[in-house]
């Protein structure tokens, strides 16, 4: 098979696409991301792919919050940010703390945070100059367009519950609750698994949150839920050697995480990150093939506080919630998508090489996946 037979469409389906459809004034989807960059090597994929729609005036990344109190992600954040040429508002968690990532669980992967954080030029100085998580939500939410914002979670759930939990306060006369159903047009949310089971984002820390953000969500509000076995199926990373400079953040950080000279790495935030933009209708947005579908069409989440575990509830009078999955046989195309935006040159300004698709299509190598090593249910912290 093709790799990318199924990626390009006609050229007829590129017109419009700069002036993709979004929910801000110049047609850029707003965006806030909560990561926990720090272990996994996911989150930089994410926030480069966040960077490259940005840059292709596909997102508007209005902020990034972390939700791991080691001062290097915010750092890293800004790191990545500066690399794309973008001065994104950033909040570390509090309380800051000097951690360094340690591999206790496999003694493999390696640490990257401190190094983007002091290799890479960026705008912020110090994490402890940024404002809190909850401060920079509502400072974003309350000066949005209404029904505008969508908030990428690709971590833990602490600074949505937060938020959720909120009063008014100088920033706005709305509670956290408030601002939420009235500015957020949409949650995507990375964690746990479909229709049930067990993932780290929600259980492996905070699932007291995990459970006050998902049962207490505005139910007005549309949750997507990105689960652990969608983007532990594919991989991504696979070309990134060969694809961008030596002195690429984003190479390195899968150099230094991934190690034993691969940068594979499956693909559970970019995939997260990718919808939370572009949602399911990607050949209008970058004219390539649908590639994601939601999995139900009713019924809730509801989580096991207890462990933070998932199970989804048949429910046909609630229909604002979902569960992504893959569109048959679209591992390959995705897979091959994602290494697109991580391979971007930050200076192009257009998401849409299809030369270059085309031409690397006849190259790339089958799809080689280390299946098995690690899934997100043995998320290393
Ligand atoms: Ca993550």
């Amino acid at each position: 098979m093709r790799l990318f037979e199924f990626l390009i469409l006609t050229a007829e389906s590129l017109v419009g696409v700069v002036e993709a459809t979004g929910d801000s004034d110049d047609g850029r989807q707003p965006i806030i991301i909560d990561t926990d960059l720090f272990s996994d090597v996911d989150d930089v994929g994410a926030l480069a792919i966040a960077n490259v729609l940005h840059n292709c005036g596909l997102a508007d990344l209005r902020g990034i919050v972390l939700n791991t109190p080691s001062h290097y992600g915010a750092l890293a954040a800004s790191a990545l940010c500066t690399y794309y040429g973008n001065d994104v508002p950033i909040a570390a968690f509090r309380l800051i703390n000097n951690d360094t990532f340690f591999d206790s669980f496999y003694y493999l992967y390696g640490e990257y945070a401190s190094k983007l954080a002091y290799h890479w030029p960026r705008k912020l100085d110090s994490a402890f100059s940024t404002p809190t998580p909850v401060e920079l939500y509502r400072t974003i939410l309350s000066s949005a367009k209404d029904k505008s914002i969508h908030i990428i979670s690709i971590g833990f759930l602490t600074n949505l519950a937060d938020l959720l939990k909120s009063e008014a306060d100088h920033i706005s006369p709305l509670s956290g609750l408030e601002l939420a159903a009235q500015k957020v047009s949409e949650l995507i949310i990375m964690g746990g698994e479909y229709p049930s089971g067990w993932e780290y984002n929600f259980g492996g820390i905070d699932p007291e949150s995990t459970a006050h953000v998902v049962h207490h969500w505005p139910k007005s509000v549309n949750i997507t839920y990105s689960g652990s076995e969608l983007g532990g199926n594919i991989f991504s990373g696979q070309s990134l050697v060969q694809r961008l400079p030596p002195d690429s953040p984003v190479l390195s950080a899968y150099q230094w995480y991934v190690g034993r000279g691969s940068t594979l790495r499956p693909s559970w935030d970019p995939i997260t990150t990718l919808y939370g933009v572009l949602g399911l209708d990607l050949p209008s947005k970058i004219g390539v093939r649908p590639m994601l579908e939601y999995g139900n069409e009713s019924g809730y989440n509801s989580i096991v506080l207890a462990n933070g575990s998932n199970v989804w509830i048949n429910d046909t009078d609630i229909t604002n919630q979902h569960w992504l999955r893959l569109v048959d046989g679209a591992n390959y195309s995705m897979a091959a998508l994602l290494d697109e935006f991580l391979s971007h040159d930050p200076s192009l300004k257009s998401c849409f090489r299809y030369d270059l698709l085309s031409e690397n299509a006849k190259d790339m190598p089958m799809f080689v996946g280390n299946r098995g090593i690690r899934g997100k249910t043995g998320h290393v912290e």
